[in-house]
């Protein structure tokens, strides 16, 4: 068995040198607040993930690999443009926002089309869809979306599952929408009352049609198979989701994508509903982990991941392909819903014993590690060597990294961000970066073991991150307890000053 591999990558380098070599597949699969320890593999005792385990002791698992922000939207947009999000004020998106990502640059998905590759993306967007100041017709064509900025193939949930419109789109077009029935968004409830389309409960006074389970926050305007939605939406019956059977539908669509592509290289980016709100695991998930919807959805998510590597291997692409698993923000509890996640504030956040950012302090919307430091697992079965790594790495860096596997050279205006890590994600150096940045409300700096925390607002969200300017020491305090700012005032000012010459226009790649 061992010997297998081995003989795969004596081939694939042979044929390398000979230029026969076929470029690898590149699979990310992405969760949706999903902690460091959510997985097996970094502690999770309670959530069983068999699959995510078995990738990551067939890959490299970072132990210091991080999303470049603390929130979805942030971390998704500089994946696809190697650009941090601060510099495009990226926020979490309303369901009606036009498309973040700029046309005119160069995003992951392009640089792979530029390399010969097939793209797709199937799964989560809240990248925003639809050309500012004009209202998006969700009865037509909708874009400018994913095949206006590189992918050939989509096939998404619009938004977020707790965001209107709940309907697939594949392409440009809606899923199943019956004309008869036209499909309207907005922010108010006069905005979608229009003559001839479903109208949906108000949850904001119609509670009672929330039956999935009450909102505890915000989720109460549209209230959409008994689930209360944020943004109103009018029309498109025939073309709702299933909360139930998301996972099963973007499985399928994945299994038909790489089926159709198996001859020829492919990059897919498939970004999972699971574990966000509203959890809503289909009924065969349900109670495989005592710690209720969010648990269980965590379980599906763990089997969505085993279905796309059968998929793989049925085709004979599971040597030559690089899996990615990683998330877009750490982990969250109640996220809006009744849904049976049960938090004890006085622990940081531990729901029955289960700590979904193990070690690291916060997760999701916080500044502090686990905001951004995420499970990061890279599979390559034909040239990575299994192990573990302590290099500090960012989601960030995959365009400049995968520009230097299949060849591309990347324009120095494009993906400003994005360093070149490829040594490190292999697992062929253990060098990570000197320093880095993390996103969440305001700014962090990572340097070795010190991390300087800039000046948060003092908004939203509330009380989450120290919002006067910080140092941590995380060999020490790994656990970021005790701002040791007054203690090395020369250091923080040092890293304050160096974070103000990154957050320069002329991006980091210039000056790293
Ligand atoms: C917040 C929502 C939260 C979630 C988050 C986005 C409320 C009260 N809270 O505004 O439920 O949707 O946005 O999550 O509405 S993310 O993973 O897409 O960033
Ligand atoms: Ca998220």
């Amino acid at each position: 068995m061992k010997l297998f591999p081995m003989m795969v990558y004596a081939v694939a380098w042979l044929a390398c040198s000979t230029g026969a070599v076929t470029k690898p597949n590149v699979v990310i699969i992405y969760g949706d607040d999903v902690g460091f320890a959510d997985v097996g593999v970094n502690g999770s005792k309670m959530i069983p993930t068999p699959n995510i385990d078995k990738l990551a002791t067939g890959g490299i698992n970072f132990t210091d690999g991080h999303c470049s922000a603390s929130t979805c939207t942030p971390s998704r947009f500089s994946m696809l443009t190697g650009i941090h999000a601060f510099r495009y004020n990226a926020r979490i998106l309303p369901p009606d926002a036009p498309l973040l990502i700029p046309l005119d640059r160069l995003t992951l998905p392009q640089m792979f089309r530029q390399a010969g590759y097939t793209t797709g993306v199937i799964g989560k967007w809240h990248l925003g869809i639809g050309k500012s100041g004009v209202k998006t017709d969700w009865n037509g064509k909708v874009k400018p979306g994913p095949l206006e900025i590189g992918f050939d193939y989509s096939f998404l949930l619009p938004s977020t599952n707790d965001r209107v419109p709940c309907v697939y789109l594949k392409g440009r077009r809606v899923v199943n929408l019956d004309p008869s029935d036209p499909l309207y968004v907005g922010k108010k409830l006069a905005d979608v009352q229009v003559a001839g389309s479903t109208q949906y409960p108000d949850g904001k006074t119609n509670r009672e049609a929330m039956t999935y389970y009450q909102s505890t926050h915000g989720h109460d305007n549209s209230v959409i198979n008994g689930i209360g939605r944020i943004g109103y939406q009018s029309g498109g019956k025939s073309a709702l989701w299933n909360d139930e059977t998301i996972s099963d539908v973007f499985v399928g669509e994945a299994r038909s994508f790489i089926a159709a592509n198996k001859d020829r290289p492919f990059f897919l980016y498939f970004a999972s509903q699971d574990i966000h709100v509203p959890r809503a695991p289909h009924p065969r998930f349900k109670g495989k982990t005592e710690l209720g919807y969010r648990g269980d959805a965590m379980v599906q998510f763990d089997w969505t991941v085993g279905q796309i590597m059968k998929t793989l291997r049925k085709h004979g692409l599971a040597e030559n392909t690089i899996v990615i698993f990683s998330s877009d923000n750490g982990p969250t509890y109640d996220d809006g819903y009744v849904d049976g996640t049960e938090v004890e504030c006085s622990k940081e956040e531990l729901d029955r014993g289960h700590d979904g950012s193990g070690i690291w302090r916060g997760g999701k919307y916080q500044i502090y590690e686990g905001g951004t430091r995420v499970p990061l697992i890279i599979s390559w079965p034909a040239r990575i060597k299994p192990g573990t790594s302590d290099a500090m790495v960012n989601q960030i860096d995959f365009m400049a990294s995968f520009a230097d596997l299949v060849g591309v050279e990347l324009p120095a205006k494009e993906g400003i961000d994005s360093r070149n890590m490829l040594p490190t994600f292999l697992g062929e150096s253990d060098k990570g970066h000197t320093y880095m940045i993390e996103e969440s409300w305001g700014l962090a700096l990572r340097h070795h073991e010190w991390k300087y925390v800039g000046p948060a607002k003092p908004k939203w969200p509330k009380g989450r991150d120290p919002i006067q300017p910080s140092l941590f020491n995380l060999k020490d305090d790994p656990s970021e307890q005790n701002n040791i700012i007054a203690k090395h005032p020369e250091k923080a000012a040092e890293l304050k000053e160096l974070l103000e010459k990154m957050k320069g226009k002329a991006g980091i790649r210039s000056i790293l």
